[in-house]
């Protein structure tokens, strides 16, 4: 296993709903240590350059809508398997699908609202994450506990 870094989301229903800090913390307890952090409202042309590989499809307007519907918080999550391992931590997709203990299904409302996003390979999490942070805004630290 490799040490990795990959992007995290909390959307804008995490936020809404009050649960950042959960969220950080599910992360920590997994050992995905957060690296870099930053609140930030984005813009629509930000929002639709992020999601680009969706734009042909039907939700794709409403993805849009609903990520600048609100702040959100940016972070990378460095770790082992750092990529998997917080795709395993957010649960599928649809909130309703997700496996219990998840944090889609313990937070997301739909498949619209499903409170947080992580990159889907590792190749994609590294230009994720360039395209929100550049190489001076992320940290390293070690663990001490
Ligand atoms: P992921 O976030 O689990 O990687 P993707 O397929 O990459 O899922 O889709 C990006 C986002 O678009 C999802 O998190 C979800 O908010 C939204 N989305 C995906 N599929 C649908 C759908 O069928 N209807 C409405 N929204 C969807
Ligand atoms: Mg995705």
């Amino acid at each position: 296993m490799a040490i990795e870094r990959t992007l995290s989301i909390i959307k804008p229903d995490g936020l809404q709903s009050g649960v950042i800090g959960k969220i950080i913390s599910r992360f920590e307890e997994k050992q995905l240590k957060p690296v870099a952090i930053r609140m930030q409202q984005l813009s629509k042309t930000e929002a639709e350059g992020f999601y680009a590989v969706h734009k042909e499809r039907p939700f794709f307007k409403d993805l849009v809508a609903f990520m600048i519907s609100g702040p959100v918080v940016l972070m990378v999550l460095e770790g082992e398997s750092a990529m998997q391992k917080n795709r395993d931590t957010m649960g599928a997709t649809d909130p309703k699908k997700a496996e219990k203990g998840t944090l889609r299904a313990d937070f997301a409302k739909s498949i619209d609202a499903n409170t947080v996003h992580g990159s889907d390979s590792v190749e994609n999490a590294k230009i994720e994450i360039a395209y929100f942070f550049r190489g001076t805004e992320q940290t390293g630290y070690e663990w001490k506990r």
